[in-house]
């Protein structure tokens, strides 16, 4: 697998030589200034690649080209954000890379309720409490109806955890939740999430799953034409929150959008930290269901925990990318042979971009206030382990 590593880009903390000495050759990257719905132009893309380039690194995967809150919901300005979309991915096919990730998560992309949680060991860990969740929901953004989306024992625990926060508690469970995360082009207030619900009502899973092929069946020509490949990313966590349908939370869903608009261009980003929190995720059987599919993997590890509430939503840490909830060896080796499956059957894509998803904040992590998930030493950590894996399956492939 080819080994990449998420750079934000020149704003992050980490720089790109930094990145070179982890052993990473490759580079995960966008635009983040950039609007979802806007186009990227070809100046500022061929820029990102040169600036990456001349860290001797090359940048192998766009994560993400953002999909708009108009696609996803069909009102307003859609229809010109998906000439936008084909016009960005023709930028991409001059000047940028061949892989591009994207998500169709409503409202709110990848979301946690903690962002630095103290681990035994000294380090600190981002956590998905489902109490926390709800006390957001429930009493910090207020959603109407939303009582009805939690069993009467987790409304008491929140309300009972809502009593034991103070101002500040309560605006930083508000900010990790709507605007902590790096990467997600939502960072809204309360009131634009407010606005954004209301903008889905009428829209269920079945409507969002056709709002999705609808996107597909508009960008996945012009992909294919270009010799791109599309790539979704799961949902993260893989289950309906705050109200709103979530359409890519388990290999089912996958099979459906793929075979939904059939072309090489409609791809997925496997990561096995996302699809990995639903107890019945098994890496190997998803490999085996949509492996020339996989254009991009996320090697991550999750926990759920053993005393969570039965709701929506188990509570979950992020764990040690090889201890965790997900056999992490099985995850590489059914990705390792898929790539000898594709060599054999010569395909030019057979090598698939993987990064080590997420860190553990450790040693120089906790003073360098690294975006949350994304610490050098933490990740550093994590791809060393990973290459390890793979270094110790390639014979055995
Ligand atoms: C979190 C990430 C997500 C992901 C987007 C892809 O760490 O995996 O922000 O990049 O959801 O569109």
């Amino acid at each position: 697998m080819r080994q990449t590593w998420r750079w934000f880009g020149p704003a992050d903390r980490i720089s790109l030589p930094e990145i070179r000495q982890t052993g990473a050759v490759g580079i995960v990257s966008a635009l983040h200034h950039v609007m979802p719905g806007e186009v990227w132009s070809v100046d500022e893309i061929a820029a990102r690649r040169e600036m990456i380039e001349a860290a001797g690194l090359t940048w192998d995967v766009v994560e993400s080209l953002p999909v708009s809150e108009a696609v996803k919901t069909q009102t307003g300005d859609y229809r010109a954000h998906y000439d936008a979309y084909r016009e960005s991915l023709r930028n991409l096919a001059e000047a940028g890379p061949a892989v591009i990730c994207y998500n169709f998560m409503p409202v709110l992309d990848w979301t946690r309720t903690s962002l630095r949680h103290p681990l035994p060991s000294g380090g600190t860990a981002m956590r998905f409490d489902l109490v926390d969740f709800a006390v957001f929901d429930l009493h910090l953004l207020a959603r109407p109806g939303a009582a009805a989306d939690y069993p009467d024992d987790l409304r008491a625990a929140a309300e009972e955890r809502l009593s034991g926060m103070d101002d500040n508690a309560r605006a930083a469970l508000v900010d990790n939740i709507v605007a902590g995360l790096p990467g997600a082009n939502d960072n809204w207030s309360l009131d634009e999430v407010r606005s954004l619900l209301a903008t889905y009502d009428g829209i269920d899973a079945e409507r969002l799953r056709g709002h999705l092929v609808d996107f597909l069946g508009e960008v996945v020509p012009e992909a294919e034409r270009l010799g791109l490949r599309l790539c979704a990313h799961p949902d993260d966590p893989p289950y309906d929150i705050l109200g709103l349908p979530r359409i890519l939370s388990v290999a089912e869903d996958y099979e459906a959008i793929v075979a939904a608009v059939d072309s090489p261009a409609n791809g997925v980003t496997m990561c096995t930290g996302s699809l990995g929190v639903r107890p019945g995720f098994d890496p190997t059987d998803f490999v085996g269901r949509l492996g020339p599919k996989i254009h991009f993997a996320h090697l991550r590890n999750t926990r759920r925990d053993a005393g969570g509430f039965d709701g929506p939503v188990p509570a979950f840490e992020e764990s040690e990318h090889l201890d965790g909830d997900t056999d992490m060896v099985a995850a590489i080796r059914a990705l390792m042979q898929e790539e000898a499956r594709r060599r054999a059957a010569g395909r030019s894509d057979a090598e698939i971009p993987m990064r080590p998803d997420h860190g553990h904040d450790l040693l120089a992590d906790l003073e360098a206030k690294a975006q949350p998930g994304y610490p050098l030493i933490g990740r550093l950590r994590g791809l060393a382990e990973l290459r390890g894996v793979m270094a110790g399956l390639a014979a055995t492939i």
